[in-house]
């Protein structure tokens, strides 16, 4: 790739380039949290977190007076606090808006399932610098101005929806506003206007790669690449949706407390996901005590906002399992790469004493052809033992559901020991028929606990 090809000069900062950016925006989000009239959460966080012996303006001094790299992030680590999803709910839904109201122009929440959503407000500028943000991740993964680019993400509140479309409107694409669901109708889109480009949840991409499949592929000939993201998938996913669709799949990356989609993609290498460093300080602790943890290891995803001056959020931790790869790319971009999101440390659930994540099963499962895209997993007490079961429906294609049992009953032994090798439970399978499972369009809920607690 030639240096030239870039969307935004920020994608080949230099890492001195992207320490000293840091470092300067950085200041600025605290002068923002010091000067604010309008939200005291962080002027009384800091001040807590240590212990009242530094005022802001000290702790902007040690910052500003700080040109070791190295330095700055020990810093940062000593001197600014964790901020999780339970201070966005107490503080719900506008405590840490820096603004006046009549500054900010809009608002999304996540998709929290219990308790206050986590509501995010935006100004104007943070609107621009997040579509800003989001064109350049769509153009790093390859999408260009004249592409025809259909978003199948719901709108409303979810920023998959506006946030996606607003990043690929400002790249220039003709953007069709499909929303999610409705196959038939996406797959008249698809073919009507010549879509090159999609975005799609890999839970709803996985579903309507099993519809286009029956179609012919040449009717598809035009759409060359998938956007994909809002939920974690498997290697053996990606290559699904890759060979039904004819594209290549980039695994996109955001949450709505960081603006939404926006915070890191692929680049042309598919070999992790680049966070945009000079809009986000990445780093990757242990969730039980807090260390940052060296490149390399699993821990939980701390992300930190350096440009939205709305609602600042410092290292929000977000409960994202991954680890750092590192920040050198053939790409040739600088910004530190992280590996797919292994699952949420809230998606983890113990079986007969056993962490498991529903991605270790989602890879086995996925290694086996004769599976179809859809399955459920399922935790249920045993009412004779009294034991937790792990109870996993998996639809079969068509062509495997044969009427002969003891094939049936030969793959059900197969997956049930290739689980059993990496999750050391051993699952009870049931294989289903295809399209016997409730299907989403949006976020898909792949476990139910139904335990007795
Ligand atoms: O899902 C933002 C988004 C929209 C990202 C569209 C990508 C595409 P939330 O609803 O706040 O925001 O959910 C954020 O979704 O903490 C992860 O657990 C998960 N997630 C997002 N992207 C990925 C990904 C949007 N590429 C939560 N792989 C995050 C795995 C992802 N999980």
């Amino acid at each position: 790739m030639t240096k030239k090809d870039f969307y935004s000069k920020a994608e080949f900062f230099t890492p001195d380039e992207i320490f000293d950016i840091q470092k300067q925006r950085f200041i600025n989000i605290l002068n923002i949290i010091k000067n604010t009239k309008f939200s005291n959460f962080y002027q009384q966080k800091i001040l807590q977190h240590n212990q009242n012996k530094l005022t802001l303006d000290n702790v902007i001094a040690k910052f500003n007076n700080c040109n070791d790299k190295a330095d700055f992030y020990n810093l940062f680590n000593q001197l600014i606090p964790f901020t999780t999803k339970q201070d966005l709910r107490e503080n719900y839904p506008d405590k840490l808006c820096c603004f006046d109201k009549k500054n900010y122009v809009r608002l999304h929440c996540s998709s929290g399932t219990t308790g206050n959503p986590t509501a995010i407000f935006y100004t104007k500028a943070d609107l621009d610098k997040w579509a800003d943000l989001m064109a350049r991740s769509l153009f790093v993964a390859g999408v260009r101005p004249d592409d025809v680019f259909q978003n199948m993400s719901g709108y409303g509140l979810f920023t998959g929806g506006l946030g996606i479309h607003q990043g690929a409107e400002k790249l220039g694409c003709l953007t069709i506003p499909a929303g999610a669901g409705n196959s038939k109708r996406q797959i008249k889109l698809l073919q009507d206007f010549g879509v090159t480009v999609i975005h799609i949840l890999p839970s709803y991409a996985l579903h309507i790669a099993e519809i286009i499949s029956e179609y012919k592929k040449h009717q598809f000939s035009n759409l060359r690449i998938a956007i994909v993201g809002a939920e974690p998938y498997s290697e053996e996913s990606r290559q699904r949706i890759q060979n039904a669709l004819g594209v290549k799949v980039f695994n996109n990356f955001g949450l709505s407390e960081m603006n939404g989609p926006g915070v890191g993609i692929e680049c042309q290498q598919q070999n992790g996901i680049h966070i945009w460093e000079d809009s986000f300080i990445a780093e990757i602790i242990n969730p039980q005590t807090c260390e940052i943890l060296p490149n390399g290891e699993i821990g939980e995803l701390v992300l930190t906002t350096l440009t939205r001056e709305g609602m600042p959020i410092l290292r929000y931790r977000t409960r994202d399992l991954t680890k750092i790869l590192g920040n050198d790319c053939p790409c040739g971009r600088n910004h530190l790469r992280i590996d797919r999101i292994l699952g949420r440390s809230d998606d983890m659930f113990i079986v007969r004493g056993v962490n498991i994540f529903p991605m270790q099963i989602e890879n086995i499962l996925m290694n086996f052809q004769q599976i179809s895209n859809n399955y459920v997993i399922m935790l249920q007490t045993n009412p004779q033992s009294n034991l937790d079961d792990l109870h996993i429906k998996v639809e079969i294609k068509n062509e495997f559901f044969s009427e002969d049992i003891r094939q049936l009953q030969n793959l059900q032994k197969a997956i049930e020991s290739a689980l059993h090798d990496e999750i050391l439970v051993r699952p009870i399978i049931e294989l289903v028929q295809h399209n016997s499972l409730p299907k989403s369009d949006g976020k898909v809920k792949r476990v139910i606990d139904l335990r007795q607690k």
